[in-house]
């Protein structure tokens, strides 16, 4: 028997001081070979492409893990101001490349897996996307943590570790049928449980007053179901800097003794059907990017992410500080991602006073100098609000704290505004009338020092519309961030081509300052330079079109002019405008109206959510005019109209790179912001857009000779809404009479009496929120203006370069670094390797 030996002194420092991971293709290919072999126990008779992607992944995260704890070090060591993001959703996407490029491996990894003989491009294709979010706002989420590691800024990330995410669309006879989304089957390498960081979240029971030790008055929250938050980190790697962030989602678990006390009871199985109620809580994502009002479940994820997220922020402050909150702001800010986590701002209170003992007006000056809301939507009908008896029963304690902040700010009120009792009303945190609910985004701007819109046109009507009241109270909390995306993700990662001309014309420095792309414009006239540019980018339809071809077998030019709208399907995004043109141009074939004809691939994709009828009634049209139209031979190449299902974070890799033009096309004052916009400018894609969300600021820095401008403004929107008579309007106009007749006429629906009919009602309503037939015309119009720009060919190769080059400002590093700058206040950190 061999002697084991014990050692007396404490293991962890001799275990936790490991030698660095190669970067070379040689050491990666090693480590790419134990993992599959050792680890995952598999060998050559496994024929699932699943565990070499696993093997290769595990190499390049354990080269990720050093540097995440040297970042956590830094931070400490420093004990720096933090800021954390809280947001109910964080659309990451795949994980695989965007590391190895963010590492900057990945040649070395590209060379291991040439010599393994495996294919790369599999293995990355074979990641499921991490779907943790509905669109834009999740998306943005993703984007700003990418920035935030890459300027070296001590940011967290904050959300939830859904077990289902959005869900997975098939088309089955041209209508949506979801399916769940199950990510985590397969397992998730990208993420580190940390059991030891657990936290206790209370719902429901009662709150009692009573004295503590020292004679003060106490409120006591008991008798609560308590549920136990648990996080998993993935690390969050900056571009080639040292640095890796931690965005920490949470899981909702069962506590013991939640069991145990129906267990004691002698009901086994009540004990476990309790446990799945604690569980449900993170189980699945609200697919809806609208508010789905009233569901208690939402509430309860809403609760457990900011709970569990305050709780962890001041547990590592108190690890530090104790007690003493009296730096509590200057070290931390809370950046709130919509109004989705904004009753952090009554948990936070909670917890300064109930757990920590602080004084009101203390925890109040502390909150409101910490919390700063961001808002993403103008639409009146998407803002949150909640029944206040259901939060009496889930949330007893918070709801206390809302009634106060609400009584002590409206006595402000009332003193700035003295007996303006209709004003009180307007801005009460309480709605009344009826069923009393809570107003979550009065409540975000009371408790906050910061509210902003996304993009200059949003933040302005904000300040004069649905916020006025709260504007003129106080001003100087208003301003704008506009939106951004990340360049690593949306031009180096997803169009490699382009990258590698762009970096040997003007260096590489634009990864990290895109203002640096104005350089391109010095090329613009060499001849050269143009064709390459062309070139990259027919390859790129070329592989959108390959990468489709699978799926649906229509044979498409890459000739043709690609003419994508790819986002959630929304009566104010108006895909329908979209199908409107698609109709008329069908309509000119058929008339044989074809002189100068330019070919034209219209693709659109996006989900509605489940329960949004207009938006399933959207898709079917779509899919219904693309079915008759592409098997129409007299149509031929001239037009094609394709619907791109289940588009996702992987998807839009793949599509932007490949697409002519943009479509932009929302009831001016609708869209916030828009960054789908920005990533299909970053490469090369021409606009054509509404005078609406950061569309204006795109046309801003291309120039107005090089967007494609229709539509009414916002004001001339809001003026015609009294008078406005669609039906009118088609009298006068054969060819939009043409297109009506086409779809009243059941020409896309023969077998399918009627289907149409709600949308044709819509069109044709003088209340269509969304006056689409308002804008047909000027939107033909400036489609033709598409169509003779896309036929002189170096013209339009100018206006794609043009488009690239002055993308700059919509780097989130901007946006970031404006976050950063005006509101947050952090010092970047070096983290030395
Ligand atoms: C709320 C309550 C209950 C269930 C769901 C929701 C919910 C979920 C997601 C409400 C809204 C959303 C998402 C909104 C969103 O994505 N907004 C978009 O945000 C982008 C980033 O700022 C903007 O660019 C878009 O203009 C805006 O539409």
């Amino acid at each position: 028997m061999p002697h084991r030996r014990f050692k007396k002194s404490h293991p962890i420092e001799s275990i936790s001081n490991l030698p660095e991971l190669g970067m070379k293709p040689k050491e990666i290919e090693g480590d790419i070979k134990s993992y599959y072999g050792h680890r995952l126990g598999r060998d050559e008779n496994c024929k699932s492409v699943h565990y070499v992607y696993e093997a290769l992944s595990l190499a390049v995260s354990d080269r990720l893990t050093e540097r995440w704890k040297k970042t956590y070090n830094a931070y400490r060591k420093e004990d720096c101001k933090r800021a954390y993001y809280l947001s109910m959703e964080f659309l990451m996407g795949r994980t695989l490349s965007n590391a190895m490029l963010n590492l900057g491996i990945d040649d070395a990894v590209s060379q291991a897996c040439y010599d393994l003989g495996l294919d790369l491009e599999e293995l990355i294709d074979s990641e499921p996307d991490a779907g943790l979010g509905n669109g834009g706002l999740g998306r943005l989420a993703a984007c700003f943590i990418d920035s935030c590691a890459t300027l070296q800024l001590p940011v967290t990330g904050y959300g939830l570790r859904y077990e289902y995410g959005m869900f997975s669309q098939l088309i089955v006879n041209g209508e949506q049928v979801e399916e769940p989304d199950h990510w985590l089957r397969n397992g998730n390498v990208w993420e580190v449980q940390r059991l030891e960081y657990t936290q206790r979240i209370k719902f429901g029971g009662h709150t009692e007053t009573h004295l503590d030790e020292k004679g003060n008055s106490r409120v006591y929250w008991v008798d609560s179901h308590d549920v136990l938050a648990v996080p998993f980190d993935v690390p969050v790697p900056g571009y080639q800097n040292g640095t890796v962030n931690t965005l920490r989602l949470w899981k909702a678990t069962a506590t013991d003794e939640f069991d145990l006390q129906e267990f004691n009871a002698g009901d086994y199985a009540e004990s476990v059907a309790a446990k799945n109620g604690a569980e449900n809580i993170t189980m699945v994502l609200y697919p809806n990017d609208a508010n789905e009002n009233g569901k208690e479940l939402r509430l309860r994820q809403q609760y457990l992410l900011a709970s569990a997220s305050l709780q962890d922020v001041l547990a590592l402050w108190i690890g530090r500080h104790g007690n003493d909150f009296t730096d509590f702001a200057e070290k931390n800010c809370f950046q709130l991602n919509d109004t989705h986590p904004s009753i952090a701002v009554a948990e936070l209170m909670r917890l300064l006073i109930d757990i920590h003992g602080l004084k009101w007006d203390a925890a109040w000056a502390i909150t409101k100098s910490t919390m700063a809301y961001t808002n993403h939507t103008l639409l009146p009908e998407a803002l949150e609000r909640w029944s206040v008896n259901l939060f009496k029963q889930l949330l007893p304690r918070l709801i206390e704290i809302i009634f106060e902040i609400n009584a002590r700010f409206l006595s402000e009120v009332s003193a700035r505004w003295p007996g303006d009792l209709s004003r009180i009303a307007r801005m009460s945190l309480i709605e009344e009338g009826g069923q009393q609910h809570v107003r979550m985004a009065y409540l975000a701007i009371v408790g906050s020092y910061s509210v902003n819109g996304v993009a200059e046109l949003h933040s302005k009507l904000l300040q004069q519309g649905l916020f006025h009241d709260f504007y003129e109270l106080w001003p100087e909390k208003f301003n704008n961030k506009t939106n951004g995306v990340t360049p690593r993700r949306w031009l180096a990662a997803c169009n490699p081509e382009l990258a590698e001309l762009i970096t040997e014309t003007i260096g590489d420095g634009w990864l990290t300052d895109l203002s640096l792309l104005k350089k391109l414009e010095l090329h613009i006239d060499d001849k050269v330079f143009c064709d390459r540019w062309y070139a990259v980018q027919q390859a790129a339809k070329q592989r959108l079109i390959d990468y489709k071809k699978q799926e649906l077998d229509i044979d498409v030019s890459v000739n043709a002019l690609f003419d994508v709208q790819v986002k959630r399907i929304h009566e104010y995004k108006r895909q329908l405008l979209n199908v409107l043109h698609v109709i008329h141009l069908y309509d000119r074939i058929k008339r044989g109206d074809t002189a100068n004809w330019t070919d034209r691939c219209v693709l659109i994709g996006g989900k509605a959510a489940p329960g949004y009828y207009m938006a399933k009634k959207i898709i079917k049209l779509i899919n219904n005019v693309a079915n008759v139209i592409n098997h129409d031979p007299e149509v031929g190449d001239k037009l094609k109209l394709i619907f791109l299902p289940n588009y996702r974070v992987s998807a839009m890799e793949k599509i932007c790179p490949g697409a002519d033009l943009s479509e932009q096309i929302s009831t001016a004052g609708k869209e916030a912001s828009g960054t789908g916009n920005m990533k299909f400018m970053m490469n090369g894609a021409l606009t054509i857009g509404t005078l609406d969300g950061a569309n204006i600021e795109i046309r801003e820095e291309v120039g107005d000779e090089n967007f494609f401008l229709f539509g009414l403004t916002e004001t001339e929107v809001e003026s015609l809404r009294n008078n406005y008579d669609p039906v009118a309007i088609i009298k006068q106009d054969e060819d939009l009479q043409r297109v009506m007749n086409l779809l009243e006429c059941g020409h896309f629906n023969q077998f399918e009496h009627n289907i149409f009919d709600g949308i044709v009602n819509s069109l044709k309503s003088p209340h269509d929120p969304w006056i689409t037939i308002a804008d047909f015309r000027s939107f033909v119009d400036a489609q033709k203006q598409v169509e003779l720009a896309y036929q002189d060919k170096e013209r339009w190769i100018k206006m794609s370069i043009i488009n690239c080059a002055n993308s700059g400002k919509f780097s989130t590093d901007r946006t970031i670094s404006e976050y950063n700058n005006e509101l947050w206040k952090l010092t970047p950190v070096k983290v030395n390797n």
